[in-house]
């Protein structure tokens, strides 16, 4: 099996593991908390960690209930393309929004908060859901010199995967750690968000391909 252990040039993302998309949380992932752990564990090997949090306006766009006769999951239009609404989840500042408190990434280096427009929703680490407006990822991670990035946490049909296929788009190359993420999985969004990302080039592997932990 092959091993592959990262350099300088690699950097671990890990997207969104937060109080609200663990279990108990305001948009609970199922088993959302089991990437703790294995992210935990994977990080030592990594010279260059990212911490990604979803971090909302009360009256988010995304929010279901800033839609009239809307509910959770429902999907809409909106001014940029399809939006799947959300319950209130990840409000800047609230316990829901921190950091899940297991999470153990002290070497971190660079926080990116996202989703803080009203009116567009961030899946991706790197661009908004306009497809216009940009983070700062790509330019931080270019002048770092880093040409691969490694994405774990949550969810994966969501934050995981658009942020994977977004570094494709951005040039980098991309690896999911699978057993380091969970999905929501609804109207099969796991099976679609799998094949989207494979599509794009997005390698798929398990932690025990970590070398240097
Ligand atoms: C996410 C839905 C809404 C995620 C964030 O982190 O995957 N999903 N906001
Ligand atoms: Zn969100």
């Amino acid at each position: 099996m092959k091993v592959s252990t990262p350099d300088t040039r690699c950097a671990l993302i890990a997207v969104d593991v937060q109080n609200g998309f663990a279990p108990g949380g305001n948009l609970a992932v199922p088993n959302g908390d089991e990437v703790v752990p294995v992210i935990n564990r994977l990080a030592p090997a990594f010279r260059n960690i990212v911490i990604t949090q979803d971090w909302h306006p009360a009256g988010h766009v995304s929010f279901a209930s800033s839609h009239a006769g809307k509910q959770p999951f429902d999907t809409i239009e909106v001014a940029y393309g399809p939006q799947v609404l959300w319950p209130d989840h990840c409000i800047q500042g609230s316990e829901d929004a921190a950091l899940h408190a297991d999470l153990d990434l002290p070497t971190a280096q660079l926080v990116i908060r996202k989703g803080y427009r009203r009116e567009i929703d961030s899946y991706s680490a790197f661009e908004e859901a306009d497809h216009r407006t940009g983070t700062g990822l790509t330019g931080y991670l270019r002048e770092r010199d880093i040409d691969t990035v490694y994405i774990v946490g949550l969810a994966t049909d969501y934050c995981v995967a658009w942020t994977a296929m977004d570094a494709r788009k951005f040039g980098f190359a991309a690896v999911v750690i699978e057993d380091a993420t969970r999905g929501i999985d609804i109207q099969g969004s796991m099976t679609l968000a799998w094949s989207r990302m494979q599509a794009c080039g997005v390698e798929r592997i398990t932690s025990n391909r970590i070398g240097g932990v």
